[in-house]
C-alpha cells in the first residue's frame, strides 16, 4: 500500500528571548539535535529556481535525502509555506531527472542505492551547507498539534519555525485549515508583526550573491 505523502504547513517567526517565552508557555519539550543540511543544485540553480529544495540532511550517523516541492493548491505568496516532502531516493531521482529533462536513462537504476551518483550524473553538486542546533517543542492549539522548532544556525541566524503536518489527500481543505490555524496561533501569541524568513533564503541573500541574483531573476526572491 503506497503511503500518503505528507504536506508540511509552516510559518516562521523571529526567535529571541521574548518570542521564546511566548512560544514555550505551556509547550512540551521534544528534544535537542544538531542538524546539518547540504543543499544540491546545478551550476545554473535550476532546482531552487523552480522553488524545489533538495538536500541531504544529516543528524548524527543518519543521512536522509529530502526534496521539497510546492504542494498543489498551496498558498503561494502567503506567509504560510505548503510543501510536500519526498524522501524516497527513486522518486527524487525521477522527479529531478524529469525536471531537468532529457536525462532519464540510467538514473532509475543508479538511484536506488546511490542517489548522490545519479544527481552528479544530472549535473547537480553540493551548493550550500548549513548547520543548525535545533530545540523542538510541541504545543496543542485548538485541537491540533503545532510543532515549534527553535533553530540557531552556524552562520549566526536564528528563527522559530511553527509547523503542522497534514496528509496529502485529494481534498485540500485540510491544508487550508492548517494554514488558517497557524495564523490564529500567531495572533493568539501576539506574534503577528514578527515574521521571519527561512534559514536557506537568509543564507542565500547574505552570502551567495550569484545564487541570489538567479532567484531574484525568476521571482523566488524579490528584486533587490
Ligand atoms: C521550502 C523552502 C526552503 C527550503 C529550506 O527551508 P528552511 O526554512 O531553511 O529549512 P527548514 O528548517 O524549514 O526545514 P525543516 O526542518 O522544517 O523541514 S528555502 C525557501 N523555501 C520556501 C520559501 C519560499 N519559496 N519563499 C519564501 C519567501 N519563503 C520560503
Amino acid at each position: 500500500e503506497p503511503r500518503l505523502a505528507m504536506i508540511e504547513v509552516e510559518r516562521r517567526v523571529e526567535y529571541d528571548d521574548l518570542t521564546r517565552g511566548l512560544l514555550l508557555e505551556g509547550a512540551q519539550l521534544i528534544g535537542n539535535e544538531r542538524v546539518e543540511d547540504v543543499y544540491f543544485d546545478t551550476e545554473r540553480y535550476s532546482v531552487t529556481s523552480r522553488d524545489w529544495w533538495l538536500r541531504l540532511r544529516k543528524r548524527g550517523e543518519e543521512k536522509t535525502w529530502q526534496l521539497k516541492v510546492p504542494a498543489q493548491g498551496g498558498m503561494k505568496g502567503s506567509a504560510v509555506d505548503t510543501y510536500i516532502e519526498i524522501e524516497e531516493p527513486l522518486e527524487i531521482a525521477r522527479l529531478i531527472s524529469q525536471a531537468l529533462e532529457g536525462k532519464e536513462t540510467r538514473t532509475s537504476e543508479m538511484a536506488a542505492d546511490d542517489l548522490g551518483g545519479a544527481l552528479k550524473f544530472l549535473g547537480l553538486r553540493e551548493c550550500i551547507s548549513i548547520e543548525t542546533m535545533r530545540e523542538s517543542h510541541q504545543k496543542e492549539f485548538c485541537g491540533c498539534m503545532v510543532r515549534i522548532d527553535l533553530d540557531r544556525c552556524s552562520f549566526g541566524y536564528q528563527v522559530a519555525e511553527l509547523e503542522i503536518m497534514v496528509e496529502d489527500h485529494a481534498d485540500k481543505t485540510e491544508m487550508a485549515k492548517a494554514a488558517a490555524l497557524l495564523e490564529d496561533f500567531i495572533q493568539a501569541h501576539g506574534l503577528q508583526n514578527r515574521s521571519a524568513e527561512s534559514k536557506l533564503l537568509r543564507y542565500i541573500k547574505t552570502r551567495a550573491p550569484n545564487h541570489r541574483r538567479a532567484l531574484e531573476s525568476c521571482g523566488i526572491l524579490p528584486a533587490s
